[in-house]
């Protein structure tokens, strides 16, 4: 819309310069021919200059040009109106596709496979998936789809032919309506404990984890999603431009991003440390049965994995607090079995 205002206001604008040049260059010829005539002592001829500056006349060229101008500047409006009625219609279609399809499974809109590494760099798309595996929910991942419409972000899903945004909230409405019954005995006192890891998790712990990947060792996180060698040179660019730029803002208004990098070490490793104390010998955060905040917290975790060796996530999991690495395992095996790393995109449970 905007691109469309800009060619017409072009045009607009053309056809003023164009209109002023022939107006300055009659002004010129019509004195020139009243002072030549005055100088000669004769009356001016009439026709000379008849339209004064208000009757234009345009030279063949000078109309050619126009004309030229005026084909090439509708012709681009006419293909970029076009590009956005395909892509219009395609997302229509595609959305009435997934409206049916979403009756008998959930269309989990989300982020791309990293082959042989993780299903997801995404732990908001990673919790999501991970919950409809514990639950033994049915769905398909759509890694092409755009992004919600209510929150402009991913993870979302299409269900019972709604889009439903947020992570969160996903989860919410399918323990509801698949009667999920992953956290029936735990207590007021675990649920609300449970309450307080996962907000822990997805609110706070989610930072650092961004700042690291992002701030910390970029060429990792490239290398994870598969971007290397060309391909790498050339989406740096605009990602150090225009991605990089915004998330340091974020993190920076969050008050994280405002830490050096000792007070961030601290954070990570006190955060790790309550992980680790709270897990302690259990096998999964509230106990010896999976619960649904394992999805939240097995989706963070195994990001810090994805690491290099010698970051500050990867050593203290190892060393300091093995429990954590072992817990990673057994969640990847209890959620996904022989399906990870590279899970299919469509998951049945029958
Ligand atoms: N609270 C949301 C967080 C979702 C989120 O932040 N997604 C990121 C990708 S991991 C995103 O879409 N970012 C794009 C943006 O913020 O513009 C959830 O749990 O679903």
């Amino acid at each position: 819309m905007r691109k469309r205002r800009f060619c017409e206001l072009e045009l607009a604008m053309t056809r003023i310069r164009f209109t002023e040049k022939i107006c300055v260059e009659e002004e010129a010829a019509l004195s020139q021919h009243h002072s030549t005539a005055a100088n000669q002592g004769v009356p001016p001829d009439p026709s000379i200059g008849a339209h004064g500056t208000m009757g234009i006349q345009l030279t063949d060229q000078q109309w050619s040009l126009l004309q030229k101008t005026g084909i090439l500047v509708g012709a681009a409006a006419s293909l970029h109106l076009a590009v956005k009625l395909v892509k219009a219609y395609k997302a229509k279609q595609r959305e009435k596709k997934e409206k049916k399809e979403s009756a008998d499974r959930v269309v989990l809109h989300g982020f791309w496979r990293c082959k042989d590494i993780t299903p997801s760099v995404s732990p908001p798309a990673l919790r999501l998936e991970v919950f409809m595996r514990l639950a033994k929910i049915p769905y398909r991942l759509e890694t092409e789809g755009p992004m919600s419409k209510k929150h402009a972000k991913k993870p979302w899903m299409m269900w019972k032919g709604e889009e439903v945004a947020d992570s969160v909230l996903c989860i919410q409405r399918l323990t509801k309506d698949f009667n999920v019954k992953l956290d029936d005995k735990l207590t007021p006192e675990q649920l609300a404990t449970a309450h307080a890891l996962m907000r822990m998790t997805n609110e706070h712990f989610i930072w650092p984890i961004v700042d690291y990947r992002f701030f910390s060792d970029l060429d990792r996180f490239a290398e994870v999603v598969g971007i290397t060698g060309w391909k790498k040179a050339l989406l740096m660019v605009p990602f150090l431009l225009f991605v990089l730029p915004r998330v340091k803002k974020l993190l920076y208004g969050l008050g994280y991003g405002r830490f050096d990098k000792q007070e961030k070490e601290e954070i990570i490793r006190d955060d790790l440390k309550a992980f680790a104390n709270i897990l302690g010998k259990k096998k999964y955060m509230m106990g010896d049965s999976v619960t649904t905040v394992d999805a939240h917290v097995f989706a963070a975790l195994q990001q810090c994995m994805l690491f290099r060796e010698d970051s500050i996530f990867h050593t203290l999991m190892t060393k300091e607090y093995p429990n954590l690495k072992e817990y990673v395992t057994r969640m990847q095996s209890l959620a996904f079995g022989a399906d990870w790393p590279n899970a299919p995109l469509v998951y049945d449970p029958k």
